[in-house]
């Protein structure tokens, strides 16, 4: 028998950097220092996770496109606004920092949950927890002056306005690089076509 072919996947929107952005993304940086280990998303990575999938045998391609295309079928295109910064982990240690809405559009919320529930038909297990729609700008492994970051990180609460139009979905695999940035390949792109 062949052996099988694992690709990482996941499926997101991809997000496409205004101008200003590079330089709000400098701002926000001020909140850490260079000796403290922070992993800054390379901007052209950054994308807005709707379902990760992990490793997964490309035999089962056909059954995750079919569940992706059915998800975004009669489903019309539409915008939100990335508004807010937030930091998983806790006070004493921040993991990531996060951009994302104040408001979450029920828009991506459905959208999301379609996606799980076409794929949970498949086969593929449904996500645990709540959906957080978030784009990582940051991997966080140390930072020695917490109470600077903080204070620096709240000066930033207004700094962003971006915005993101959801025209299509993109079913990514994520090729890891021990100590450098993962590559995302793009495999297949599913447009949302509207309900007329
Ligand atoms: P993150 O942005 O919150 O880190 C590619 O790795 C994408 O899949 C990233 O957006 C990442 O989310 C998400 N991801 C990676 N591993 C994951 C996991 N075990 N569970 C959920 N999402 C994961």
């Amino acid at each position: 028998m062949s052996e099988k072919e694992l690709k990482r996947l996941f499926i997101a929107i991809t997000f496409h950097p205004e101008e200003g952005f590079a330089e709000k993304i400098r701002q926000l940086r001020q909140c850490t220092f260079r000796t403290d280990l922070v992993n800054w998303v390379q901007p052209d990575l950054l994308h807005l996770t709707l379902k990760f999938i992990g490793e997964t045998d490309t035999a089962r391609m056909l059954d995750i496109c079919s569940a992706v295309e059915a998800a975004v079928r009669n489903v019309d295109p539409f915008t939100f606004t990335l508004d807010r910064i937030g930091a998983f982990g806790s006070r004493y240690q921040p993991r990531v920092i996060w951009l994302g809405p104040v408001y979450t559009p029920d828009a991506i919320v459905q959208l999301h949950n379609r996606i799980d529930l076409n794929l949970a038909k498949k086969g593929f297990p449904k996500t645990f927890g709540n959906f957080v729609c978030h784009l990582t700008l940051a991997r966080i492994r140390r930072i020695d002056d917490k109470s600077y970051f903080w204070k620096q990180f709240e000066a930033c609460r207004q700094l962003f306005s971006e915005t993101v139009e959801v025209r299509e979905c993109v079913l990514y695999e994520s090729i890891l690089h021990k100590g450098y940035q993962p590559q995302y390949v793009a495999l297949e792109h599913f447009r949302l076509s509207g309900k007329s």
